[in-house]
């Protein structure tokens, strides 16, 4: 039988209210329920927490996100729908984010456009917009939730992910799906996620053309997932194995990220 290490005092304490502040709601109620401490947290987390290390509790911590990952990933419902809401509910005007200004969005020209597709898919023909617009086009109203504290309702239209992945051969048995964008951001997505119904391989908003600031020519909107999960000026879609991580991702973000 391991031991725990003793938390160590006030440090320790604080540890382990940032640890549960990065969890999302699931995995917190789980260690909530287990009573948390920082020795427990190493045990979990694999990692022996010395106080004196930042380093180690940074890896603690992120050994607890991803851990978080495993649970999200088991808790999620391939079947469940997110909220859908009313044309009057919209919000207008829809905010903009990204990690630069509006000012500063790409210019993707769409005649040119071609949409590149690798890893495991068995056509990896590149897709023109005029190709993507004359798939079957759905809508829906959803809710985006940015973790900078706002949340917004859009209407946004396209085709269904999931008929666009079958229509590819997309490996569905692989783990991960990574966007690369024409600004430089890149997100990754687990396969649930990507079949999900309301996932959308996202051409317009809010019955117009997608905006330039808001992603086109497209963008992949998932109401099951925050804000940051949600890639603009889709360029290169890869299926893979090989977990990608992300742009916030990669700074600590949690990855699954869902909402
Ligand atoms: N290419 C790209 N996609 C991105 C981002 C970005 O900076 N670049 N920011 C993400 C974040 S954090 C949010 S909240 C949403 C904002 O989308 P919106 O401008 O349509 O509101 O885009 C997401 N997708
Ligand atoms: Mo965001």
């Amino acid at each position: 039988m391991i031991q725990p290490k003793k938390p160590a005092g006030r440090e320790g304490e604080l540890i382990v209210r940032e640890a549960l502040s990065v969890m999302p709601a699931p995995a917190r109620r789980l260690f909530m329920q287990r009573g948390l401490t920082l020795g427990g947290l190493a045990l979990l987390s694999g990692c022996d927490i010395r106080i004196s290390s930042q380093p180690s509790i940074e890896r603690a911590l992120k050994a607890v996100s991803r851990m978080n990952d495993a649970a999200q990933a088991a808790l999620f419902d391939p079947n469940r729908l997110a909220a859908t809401y009313s044309e009057s509910e919209l919000t207008r005007p829809f905010p903009f984010n990204a990690f630069y200004p509006m000012s500063q969005a790409p210019k993707v020209d769409g005649d040119s456009y071609r949409l590149k597709l690798a890893g495991l898919i068995q056509n990896k023909t590149p897709w023109a917009l005029t190709d993507l617009y004359a798939l079957p086009q759905t809508q829906q109203i959803t809710r985006h939730i940015c973790v900078e504290g706002w949340s917004a309702i859009g209407r946004w239209g396209g085709v269904r992910y999931a008929d666009f992945l079958k229509q590819i051969g997309a490996d569905t048995t692989a783990k991960y799906i990574n966007f690369e964008c024409a600004d430089g951001y890149h997100t990754s997505i687990d396969m649930p996620t990507a079949l999900h119904p309301q996932t959308l391989l996202t051409l317009s908003y809010d019955g117009f053309l997608l905006p330039r600031e808001f992603g086109f020519p497209m963008k992949l909107r998932m109401p099951t997932k925050l804000g940051y999960k949600n890639p603009k000026h889709i360029m290169v879609m890869t299926v893979t194995n090989t977990y990608p991580g992300g742009y916030w991702e990669d700074q600590g973000y949690n990855w699954f990220g869902g909402s």
